[in-house]
């Protein structure tokens, strides 16, 4: 697909390196005119270290934003969605995914149902996060959730150490959504490997690459934008899996080099070579 226009919903954590300030600079190194409906604003991320943090709900603005769109006949050849506040929110995004579709109606959504992570929710959220993005990924043509979220969206019992029937039955599980596609990250069956696990038309393919032991934030917002990015850019479902996984792995590697860094990853040295070697394979 050329000349893409794609809108990405998701939170500007002003500091944090995750949602918007990961998923611009990404897909706009893939060349995609990438344009944003920010859910919210918050001083950083959520996540362990930055308590006392500020958020603002944007929801409100979205009927605004929306209704000027709907006037000026904007459309949009692909959606992808991030982290989202409420139910109310995602409602919107529902309508959205029905009103700013390309002349086909065949614009592409892909929903990464940013919600929890190692067995547990993001602060703030309950359960009517999970009943909301549910709804949204019965509305996704790809959606990309870790093993926790996985779990949520299916009522499914989540574990830290499990093989791979485990995994068989939770992708059974995820059939109910009917997507084209289903991108399951963080899958590991042993110590020292972690994987992803990608399901397209009934066939079930997995790459395992190195597990890096030390969690950072933010990787699963940067794994979806190269995913989204590398996807849009003609590689099938799997190479984008492939090339996502492996960016995740060198962003680890070069991070860990610098032991103060302790929020998020640092992508950005990194990022336009990477965009070169994967447009250049
Ligand atoms: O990386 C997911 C994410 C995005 N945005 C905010 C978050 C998180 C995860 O905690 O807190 C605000």
């Amino acid at each position: 697909m050329n000349n893409i226009r794609l809108l990405t919903i998701q939170d500007i954590s002003c500091l944090g390196q995750c949602s918007l300030t990961v998923a611009l600079p990404i897909l706009s190194a893939f060349g995609i005119e990438t344009c944003i409906l920010p859910s919210a604003i918050l001083s950083t991320h959520t996540a362990k270290g930055f308590e006392g943090f500020t958020c603002k709900d944007l929801t409100d603005e979205f009927k605004k934003i929306i209704a000027h769109w709907e006037k000026k006949k904007i459309t949009f050849n692909a959606y992808y969605t991030g982290y989202l506040l409420n139910e109310s929110q995602i409602n919107i995004v529902k309508e959205i995914f029905n009103k700013f579709n390309d002349t086909n109606n065949n614009s592409l959504k892909i929903v990464d149902p940013a919600m929890a992570d190692y067995g547990l929710l993001y602060k703030g959220f309950d359960m009517n996060i999970v009943k909301a993005f549910k709804s949204l990924c019965l509305n996704a043509d790809i959606i990309i959730p870790n093993l926790t979220e996985a779990c949520f969206l299916t009522n499914y019992e989540y574990k830290e150490k499990y093989n791979e029937e485990y995994i068989m039955n939770l992708i059974e599980k995820l059939k109910i959504f009917n997507n084209k596609i289903i991108i399951l990250t963080g899958i590991g069956y042993d110590e020292n490997t972690t994987g992803v696990v990608v399901f397209e038309k009934g066939e079930i393919k997995y790459y395992k690459h190195r597990k890096i032991s030390k969690m950072f934030h933010g990787t699963g917002d940067i794994y979806s934008s190269i995913f989204v990015g590398a996807y849009l850019s003609g590689k099938n479902a799997f190479e984008a899996a492939k090339a996502a996984a492996d960016f995740v792995v060198e962003c680890i590697e070069y991070t860990v080099k610098d032991p103060s860094h302790w929020y998020g990853v640092k992508f950005e040295p990194i990022l336009a070579d990477f965009i070169n070697r994967i447009k250049n394979k």
